[in-house]
């Protein structure tokens, strides 16, 4: 069932949320290896479209707005700057990186929508769902927390199991807790669209389980076979929320796409952003079976990408679905899990800082290490080793020794050669080796094999001795010369899907232009590098690593390890009972408010009113009657003489027959015991707050 020779390839990345920037972990899970793979076919002179951009919608945006005090748009804004920056300084090359507040994606995707539910294939119900009374909201996906029914792990998410990665619905958690304000929701009814996956179940079994069996990694296809084992069930493909595309059908105010039906339709918008920019159509990349469709996300997406994206597009019935899903596995970073929130990560921004124009260095690591198979672990000791003793001294030291020894002996001209070196016949075994490990999205043991030939590349030199020789045997070293030139030629062919920096700079330095992958081979009179040819100046193309570079990094996390033990979230404070910042009012709503110093004369229950207390106050400006809401807290003994904040321009209220002129601000305990909002220290009656 596999598309043996697609006529074009459309490559999409998983679409990072802009609730943050981006780090190491994003880059060696998804960006590098989809990045590897599209400059590779390019290389092949193949029709491919690197796509991305960012998911501005779903929970999390909405909860970092809420931790930084700002509107989920400014939250986007802002990030998707930032992302859309590093991955660009990175040298990830999408053709296009949109995002998924564009209303070309609004539209896209609510169109899918629509189709789908004029076709008949949602259904339509009111259910019970999880409902947070505090917040006034329903709690679903990131909004709430409870043990995952399938592994007990105490900390799903509604949406999803991040141990088990099981996905689930909210009301299947056990025991949940609304991440807002920390109280155990109520159930309430609202009407949602279900997208019924059972209906999917044999196809999708067929066409992942049977057709893709032998192609497909082993952690995908397991995954995928659990949940089908399990057996598939109606998901709501719609949310109560105002953050996100509002649900394209009567009856549906106040409700949005849920996030993971919007978002893959984003890899669509983002296609057709490309299009128009670029005069093409869109449509052969999405809806012609000789196109090879690949999803690179990591392994939390693998339900989203292979079940529940394929069974929309299927139900859409004009698109075709991905021949491949290469998901990868977490990396760790010194041994703990990548944590946005706890600050436990290498950012790329902060990294290019202390290690400016060393983006191959990172790639290099992170290929080098992917988490291709199992969870992996970057250290910043295993950094500066593969840098110091693979980078620097094979790949570097090969290619400053060929390109140093060309002007030495030949003022930098290509020497002339009589004969044929076997090595020469390697370079394109190695070619198509890497080709065949890149095609099998094995991209560490394609850069293994680019590694192995800077390493031939050394061991003939070594072999060879040409410093001895360049007297005594002239022609001997100059066919040498001219082998290891050919060689050096071919890692700055074959390094570029890899380290795309070093290999551009390498070809400038040998003043070669790019050439198709299937041709970098050397054969008797096909040279990669003509004699007679000069070549540029030499620079070094990689540079030592010191400690003290390590031990900064490392002295960092150590900082961010203390901080995190002396306040243990930096996250929305999740169950603490910290209600949701409010939306933003301007400084003029502010100041309307008149708020002032005052103190409690008197105080007199009401009568039949257990709550509350008839209060003569003196705000400084007058002596007034407020009735408050605090007859439960205090008696009235206890707060005459009470210095209090008075909201004074409060519209006056008749309560239980008494004029109330006022309000007193009061706070509370998280066992919720009223408190009063005092000054401390002197200050006069009547004196304003602001
Ligand atoms: N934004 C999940 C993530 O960043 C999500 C991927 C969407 S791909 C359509 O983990
Ligand atoms: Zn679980």
């Amino acid at each position: 069932m596999t598309n043996q020779h697609p006529k074009r390839y459309t490559v999409t990345a998983a679409l990072p949320y802009t609730n943050g920037p981006v780090h190491i972990g994003h880059l060696a899970g998804v960006y590098i290896p989809a990045d590897i793979y599209v400059r590779y076919l390019r290389a092949k002179k193949q029709d491919v479209i690197y796509i991305c951009g960012s998911d501005e919608h779903g929970v999390p945006i909405t909860i970092r707005a809420q931790k930084e005090g700002v509107t989920p748009q400014q939250i986007v804004d802002k990030y998707h700057e930032i992302i859309k920056k590093s991955f660009a300084e990175f040298g990830i090359s999408f053709d296009n990186y949109s995002r998924t507040s564009a209303p070309i994606h609004h539209k896209t995707a609510s169109d899918f929508f629509k189709k789908l539910y004029d076709e008949g294939k949602f259904i339509e119900e009111t259910t019970l769902q999880l409902y947070d009374e505090k917040a006034r909201q329903f709690l679903a996906d990131r909004f709430v927390t409870g043990t995952c029914p399938k592994c007990g792990n105490e900390q799903s998410y509604g949406d999803q199991c991040e141990k088990c990665g099981t996905s689930h619905n909210a009301t299947d958690l056990i025991n949940p807790k609304s991440a807002i304000t920390g109280n155990t929701p109520i159930l309430k009814e609202t009407k949602h669209w279900f997208l019924p996956l059972d209906q999917y179940q044999e196809w999708l079994k067929n066409w992942i389980l049977e057709g893709h069996k032998d192609d497909w990694k082993p952690n995908v296809l397991g995954q995928v076979k659990s949940w089908l084992d399990d057996g598939l069930k109606s998901r709501a493909v719609t949310r109560d929320l105002d953050w996100g595309i509002p649900v394209p059908v009567k009856g549906a105010e106040g409700k949005v796409l849920y996030v993971w039906f919007d978002a893959p339709i984003g890899y669509i918008s983002s296609t057709k952003e490309w299009a128009e920019r670029e005069d093409k159509d869109w449509q052969p990349y999405w809806q012609s079976p000789d196109t090879k469709l690949v999803h690179f996300i990591g392994k939390d997406n693998i339900v989203f990408h292979c079940i529940i994206f394929p069974a929309m597009l299927k139900a859409e019935g004009s698109f075709i679905v991905p021949e491949n899903v290469p998901a990868n596995e977490f990396l760790n970073l010194e041994s703990n899990k990548i944590s946005t929130s706890k600050n436990w990560a290498v950012w790329l921004h902060e990294y290019l800082l202390d290690f400016p124009d060393k983006q191959d260095v990172l790639r290099y690591v992170l290929t080098a290490n992917a988490p291709e198979t199992k969870d992996n672990d970057f250290t910043w000791k295993d950094f500066q080793a593969r840098n110091n003793n693979e980078l620097v001294a094979i790949l570097g030291n090969f290619v400053n020794r060929v390109m140093v020894l060309t002007h030495k002996y030949y003022d930098g001209v290509v020497p002339n050669t009589n004969k044929f070196y076997p090595e020469l016949g390697q370079i394109k075994v190695f070619a198509d080796k890497m080709g065949q490990s890149i095609e099998n999205y094995k991209f560490r043991e394609a850069l293994q094999e680019l590694m192995n030939l800077a390493r031939l590349g050394n061991g003939f030199l070594q072999e060879n001795e040409p410093w001895k020789k360049v007297n005594e045997q002239p022609e001997e070293v100059q066919n040498i010369m001219f082998t290891a030139l050919q060689i050096t030629a071919a890692l700055a062919y074959l390094s570029e899907p890899f380290l795309p920096f070093m290999a551009t700079q390498l070809k400038n330095m040998l003043q070669i232009a790019n050439k198709n992958w299937d041709e970098i081979s050397v054969s008797d009179g096909n040279y990669l590098i003509e004699s007679g040819h000069q070549i540029g100046t030499a620079h070094l193309l990689f540079e030592k690593i010191e400690d003290e570079a390590i031990q900064k990094q490392l002295d960092k996390l150590e900082a961010t390890k203390m901080q995190n033990e002396k306040s243990p979230s930096l996250t929305l404070p999740e169950g603490k009972g910290i209600e949701p910042q409010k939306e933003l009012i301007t400084y003029e709503q502010f100041s309307a408010m008149d708020i002032r110093i005052g103190t409690i004369l008197e105080a007199e229950k009401v009568a039949k009113a257990n709550k509350l207390l008839k209060l003569t106050v003196d705000t400084g400006v007058d002596v007034r009657t407020i009735v408050s809401g605090i007859a439960e807290h205090f008696t009235p003994e206890e707060v005459v003489g009470q210095r209090v904040q008075v909201l004074v321009n409060l519209a006056p209220r008749n309560l239980r027959g008494i004029d109330s002129n006022g309000m007193i601000l009061m706070t509370e305990t998280k066992e919720g015991k009223l408190k009063f909002v005092a000054p401390v220290g002197e200050v006069d009656n009547g004196a304003t707050v602001r």
